[in-house]
C-alpha cells in the first residue's frame, strides 16, 4: 500500500466503524489475500456465479456478437484475468480493438500479453485506472475508424452497488458507450433463498475466509487491536432491498481500537461489509428508468440463474 492508500483505508475504515450501523467499503476485501480467496470462493461447488456467466458467453456468444456487429471496438470495466471476453473475441467477426480498463498494473499486462498472443491481429489498449471514478478522454481517442463501441462489464459487479449508485454507475458507462455504442452487462438473477444463502457461506468457509480477512486487514495494515475470534461470519438476505449482506457479527461483547479510538460491539452486533444485489429482468428494467439507457436484448444461462443485457441509448 502506498501512504496515500493507507491514509484513505484508515480514514474509510474509522468513519464506517463510527457509522451506524457500523460498515466497511467492500473495496477493502480485496487486497492480494482477498482477491486469492475470491478466486477460491469462485471455484467452490456452492457459488453458481462465476459457472453461470461462463456457460452464458459458451452459449450465446454467437447471438451476442451478432447483436453487437463487425468491427468493434471492446471496452472492458475491471478486466482481471480476461477469460470471458476471450469467448467473445473468438466468436465476433473482425473484432477491431480491446481496451481493458484494470486498477491492477500487474493484472492488465499479463491479461493483455498473453491476448495478444491468442488474438495476434487485435489491437489492444491497457488503461490503469478505476473505472469507478470518471475516466478521462483518452479511452475514445483509442476507438478505431469503423464498428460499435461495446462497454463490457461482465461478472455482476454491478451488484456490489445500491441501485442510486447503480442507476450513476449505468449513467457514466451510457456516456462511455455513446450513442451509437452498447453495454453488455452480467446481472445476477433473484432466485430462491436455498440456493442464494450457500452461494454467500459456502461449507468449506472460504467467503467466511473472505470476509474475515477484512479484520485481518485492519489489524495487519492499520495496527488495530481486535480479537478476530469474536467475530463470526454472516450472509443475510435483505428482502426489501433485493439483496445478500455480508455481515461480520460479534459473537460476544468485544472491542475494536483504531488509531487510538474505541469501537465497542455487543454480542449480535455486526459490521456490514458488502452488498451483492440481485435482479429480475424486470426489476433491473425498472433500474434503467431515467438512466438513457433501455434493454435491447437478453440472455441467460441454461439454468436461469444469471443474466446479461445488452443495453442501448433510448
Ligand atoms: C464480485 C460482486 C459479483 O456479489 O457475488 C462473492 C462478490 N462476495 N462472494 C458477488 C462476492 C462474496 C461477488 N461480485
Amino acid at each position: 500500500m502506498t501512504p496515500d492508500d493507507h491514509k484513505r483505508f484508515l480514514q474509510d475504515a474509522l468513519a464506517g466503524l463510527a457509522a451506524d450501523p457500523p460498515e466497511l467499503p467492500c473495496k477493502y476485501l480485496y487486497d492480494e489475500r482477498g482477491s486469492a480467496l475470491f478466486e477460491d470462493i469462485c471455484a467452490t461447488h456452492e457459488y453458481y456465479v462465476t459457472r453461470a456467466d461462463l456457460a452464458l458467453h459458451q452459449t450465446h456468444a454467437r447471438e451476442i456478437v451478432e447483436a453487437i456487429g463487425p468491427e468493434a471496438h471492446f471496452i472492458e470495466l475491471g478486466s482481471g484475468a480476461g477469460i470471458k471476453i476471450r469467448t467473445l473475441l473468438q466468436a465476433a467477426r473482425n473484432p477491431r480493438a480491446y481496451t481493458a480498463i484494470e486498477i491492477s498494473r500487474d493484472a492488465l499486462d499479463q491479461a493483455n500479453a498473453a491476448l495478444q498472443r491468442q488474438f495476434p491481429e487485435l489491437e489492444i489498449h491497457g488503461l490503469v485506472a478505476d473505472y469507478t471514478q470518471p475516466i478521462d478522454g483518452e479511452v475514445f481517442r483509442l476507438d478505431p475508424p469503423a464498428g460499435r463501441r461495446v462497454v463490457y462489464f461482465p461478472g455482476s459487479t454491478i451488484s456490489n452497488f445500491t441501485h442510486a449508485q447503480a442507476r450513476e454507475f449505468l449513467v457514466r458507462m451510457g456516456r462511455m458507450a455513446g450513442p451509437d455504442g452498447c453495454i453488455l452487462i452480467g446481472v445476477d438473477l433473484v432466485k430462491p433463498l436455498e440456493r442464494l444463502i450457500p452461494a454467500y457461506d459456502d461449507a468449506a468457509g472460504v467467503t467466511a475466509a473472505f470476509n474475515l480477512n477484512l479484520l485481518r486487514r485492519l489489524h495487519n495494515d492499520l495496527g488495530a487491536r481486535l480479537e478476530i475470534d469474536d467475530f463470526a461470519h454472516e450472509a443475510r438476505y435483505n428482502e426489501r432491498e433485493q439483496r445478500i449482506e455480508m455481515h461480520l457479527v460479534a459473537k460476544r461483547d468485544t472491542a475494536i481500537e483504531l488509531d487510538g479510538r474505541h469501537f465497542a460491539f455487543r454480542r449480535g452486533d455486526s459490521i456490514h461489509t458488502e452488498n451483492s444485489h440481485k435482479y429480475s429482468i424486470a426489476s433491473f428494467a425498472a433500474l434503467l428508468d431515467g438512466t438513457g439507457l433501455r434493454i435491447e436484448r437478453t440472455w441467460t444461462d441454461p439454468d436461469g440463474l444469471f443474466s446479461m443485457h445488452d443495453l442501448r441509448a433510448d
